[in-house]
């Protein structure tokens, strides 16, 4: 009996420690020390022992036991450390390989426009001022002079929301708001989202505008051309400008500037349709009925007021001929500016 003992011991020792995995060293413990393992039945048969030797049998057993158990524990041990090790060199990383360099993001054209048309504006003393897109008739139309058989009034330019009620179609009403609120001088720029009826390459039935209003005693036509004029050179570069006479309900008189036309430089172009101009906004002296709706003295102040289409400055600046692309945000267009 007690050789049995000392040999099965020995089996599973050798076995402890030739197990591969922790799979195979689960299938020693069940074989040695499991309830139905080799040890295990053993004790079991402790019966046919005769009494005088069951002490020591009994004894060998149990330090034959504990000895496999010892080892099954440090074979695991081992076991894990190399599933560790294994798995940490197979997941080593190079330190020396280069980073993924993040993607800028940048702003959009129409924004960088505007911010541009911004700086020039403060830098000249004017502040810039926004206002509600949802207007009434007074704020959108009465108040600028258009008066009721406008054209401009046509259910086909405006969206009403009632009869009284409207998206307003141009940036005008928050100058209107702001000289109701305070008295000259008024020096602002008012940029914002327009809305009108109408859309095709050249058209969005939302669009944003800048408009400008400079009003105080004495304000002439000649500020009107040399403000305009650096506005012009800072946006578009050292170029020639001409204003032409033009007819606006809200101010007179009222003129259009153009630049000479960026792709032809006068020659004549597809782009200035042979003109060798380019327009680019419209101006003028505020008429003085519109002074007077605001309260103003039109004997007392003069001033002048400007309006331009944010999209058709960065049309022309950057010679996209499809107004759409603007809003698409296809990231092939917007990553060029
Ligand atoms: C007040 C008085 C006068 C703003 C003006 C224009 C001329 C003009 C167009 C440019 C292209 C609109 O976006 S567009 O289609 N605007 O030609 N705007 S004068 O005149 C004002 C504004 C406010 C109180």
């Amino acid at each position: 009996m007690q050789d049995r003992i000392a040999q099965v011991r020995a089996e599973a020792l050798a076995a402890v420690r030739a197990a591969r995995s922790p799979e195979e060293l689960e299938q020693v413990r069940i074989r040695y020390v499991g309830k139905k393992g080799e040890l295990t039945q053993l004790l079991r048969g402790m019966g046919q022992v005769p009494p005088e030797e069951r002490p020591v049998v009994g004894r060998l057993v149990n330090e034959a036991r504990d000895a496999v158990e010892a080892e099954l524990a440090a074979r695991q041990r081992e076991l894990a450390a190399a599933a560790l090790e294994t798995r940490l060199s197979a997941e080593t990383i190079d330190v020396t390989l280069p980073g993924w360099a993040p993607v800028l993001g940048r702003r959009h054209p129409l924004t960088q426009v505007l911010d541009e048309i911004k700086r020039v504006f403060t830098g000249l003393g004017f502040e810039v001022v926004e206002g509600p897109e949802i207007e009434t008739d007074w704020y959108n139309f009465e108040a600028l002079n258009i008066p009721q058989d406008h054209p401009a009034r046509d259910l086909q330019d405006t969206f009403f929301i009632t009869e009284d009620i409207l998206l307003r179609t141009q940036t005008s009403p928050v100058q209107i708001r702001v000289m109701e609120a305070q008295k000259p001088p008024v020096r602002i720029i008012a940029p914002g989202k327009v809305f009108r009826v109408d859309a095709d390459v050249t058209h969005s039935p939302m669009f944003h505008q800048v408009e400008g209003l400079y009003v105080d005693e004495g304000v002439t036509f000649g500020e009107l051309k040399g403000t305009l004029s650096i506005m012009a050179r800072e946006l578009f570069g050292q170029r020639p400008v001409r204003f032409r006479p033009s007819y606006f309900p809200f101010t007179e008189p009222s003129a259009e500037m153009d630049i000479q036309c960026i792709i032809c430089n006068g020659a004549g172009c597809r782009v200035c349709k042979n003109e060798g101009w380019l327009e680019i906004l419209g101006s003028g002296m505020v008429h003085p009925q519109v002074l007077r709706n605001v309260g103003y003295d039109p004997e007392h102040v003069s001033g002048f007021a400007f309006g331009m289409g944010v999209e058709r400055i960065a049309m022309l600046k950057y010679g996209i001929d499809d107004i759409r692309l603007f809003f698409e945000n296809d990231i092939r267009f917007l990553r060029q500016f």
